[in-house]
């Protein structure tokens, strides 16, 4: 019983710090952004498009889809 207790706690935990990631990797996007990258239009429209997604995905609870989203996007910008 108490390790069932300890199996959900761990669960809840990594799926608050997962919801807790999407944002931070908006920041850096938009960080990186306002900072006027060199991008080319197609990638520069490639980023605004996941970032977008992203935060639809986030603001829908899939945060696993969310980070690997946003994940194009700064793999684009070149953050890691
Ligand atoms: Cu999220």
């Amino acid at each position: 019983m108490k390790r069932l207790i300890l199996v959900a706690a761990s669960l809840l935990f990594s799926s608050v710090a997962l919801a807790f990631h999407c944002p931070q990797d908006m920041k850096k996007i938009d960080e990186a952004l306002a900072k006027n990258p060199k991008l080319t239009d197609a990638q520069m429209a490639d980023v605004k498009k996941y970032r977008a997604e992203g935060e639809e995905l986030h603001k829908a609870g899939k945060h696993n889809e969310s980070i690997e989203t946003l994940g194009k996007a700064m793999k684009i910008l070149n953050i890691q």
